[in-house]
């Protein structure tokens, strides 16, 4: 089976997107998506997100399986692929401005194609209570605020914030010197998150301006993560550290953040870039649907035309092509014996003339050996 996939990325955050727009089941296993998102044995990316058909009155639905093969509810990084994705699919003009609302595990995301390309999103409100991040930290006034949490023998005050998926923050003073793929982990899979979370390492470069390093649930470190980033910049509200609005630095880019006081909703703005579209288990890869190819007499081995007919054709007059073929037989019914021995005389002196114009440049390919030919042993 084959099926047809095409690559994004959001500040290097990378999903496979496929067309599922045709049905609701989606049309790649959580198992296989695992494997999808193999960098070396796969496609890569940090997860497979899927088109599928709107419900409860919206143009789309949106699912995203992490490249562990769990689902998350929601991706920021994602959802301005999946916009990019249905405007490609539509055939939306450059330069067109374009809204969608997307159905999601964490309810209705509405991404706006800008003109200038980018993607706008309503990400919805923030979720602050315990129960909701979820997590077993403290709460107080319905927040999870500064909670101190050991982790490697060091206390890290974890703020709590929710994007229909789970994030802990905590400020540091050099994001650059978090060993990821050390600690990353062990807050992950940390048991005060049910759930296991997605962690955030922010350092304030000032109120306007934050820098992220992210370890993600399910993806490990990533080069950017949206419904981080917003979680982020209302982490930093909550504790005092920055503005409402601000620059948000990725290790693949910048992303604007803003948490309006007036709808309580975070917009998020931010790139969305297609890099290529291809097909998994297409027919060169499964051997069911290979076409079969014709067999050369003289190795056993399976001839590639494509290849083998520029560099001369071994098969002849047993070329499986159709229009070969019949021109052989057209041949042979409207040429004269006459004809075809005067054809074959002109060709066998040209051949030889080739011959020995080859051997005046190339020398004689043997040599008479001294004493003469034996005829035995010819
Ligand atoms: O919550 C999770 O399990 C995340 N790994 C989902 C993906 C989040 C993402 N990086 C984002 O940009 O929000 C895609």
């Amino acid at each position: 089976m084959s099926i047809a996939f095409t690559k994004y990325h959001g500040l290097g955050n990378d999903f496979i997107l496929i067309d599922n727009r045709d049905s609701s089941e989606p049309k790649v296993s959580q198992a296989d998506a695992e494997k999808w998102c193999d960098r070396n044995f796969g496609v890569g990316g940090d997860g497979v997100i899927f088109a599928l058909p709107g419900q409860d009155g919206t143009d789309y639905t949106m699912r995203i399986f992490n490249s562990d093969g769990s689902e998350p509810e929601m991706c920021g990084n994602g959802i301005r692929c999946m916009a990019r994705f249905i405007a490609d699919l539509e055939g939306l003009a450059e330069g067109t401005e374009k809204q969608y609302r997307i159905h999601t595990l964490a309810g209705l995301i509405v991404p706006t194609i800008q003109a200038d390309g980018l993607v706008r999103v309503d990400m919805g409100e923030p979720r602050l209570t315990a129960a909701e991040i979820p997590t077993t930290l403290a709460e107080t006034e319905g927040k999870v605020v500064a909670q101190p949490l050991e982790v490697d023998g060091k206390t890290w005050p974890m703020t709590c914030v929710s994007m229909g998926n789970p994030h802990a923050i905590t400020f540091v003073d050099d994001a650059e010197a978090i060993v990821l793929a050390d600690i990353g982990p062990k807050f992950e899979n940390n048991t005060v998150f049910p759930a296991r979370t997605n962690t955030e390492f922010i350092q304030v470069v000032n109120r306007d301006y934050l820098k992220m390093r992210v370890w993600e649930r399910g993806a490990g470190a990533t080069l950017a993560c949206g419904t981080g980033a917003c979680a982020s910049l209302v982490a930093a509200v909550l504790n005092g550290l920055s503005d409402r609005k601000a620059t948000l630095e990725l290790p693949g880019g910048n992303l604007i953040i803003e948490w309006s006081e007036a709808d309580n909703h975070l917009y998020m703005t931010g790139p969305a870039q297609l890099v290529f579209a291809g097909t998994w288990g297409s027919g060169a890869m499964v051997a069911s649907e290979a076409p079969s190819l014709p067999i050369n007499p003289a190795t056993g081995q399976p001839i590639d035309c494509a290849t083998a007919c520029i560099n001369g054709c071994v098969l002849g007059e047993e070329c499986p092509n159709q229009v070969e073929q019949e021109k052989a037989a057209s041949f042979i019914e409207n040429t004269s014996l006459d004809k075809m021995l005067e054809m074959a005389a002109i060709a066998v002196e040209k051949r030889n003339a080739e011959r020995a114009e080859k051997a005046k440049t190339e020398g004689p390919k043997w040599v008479i050996p001294e004493g003469g030919i034996d005829p035995n042993n010819l």
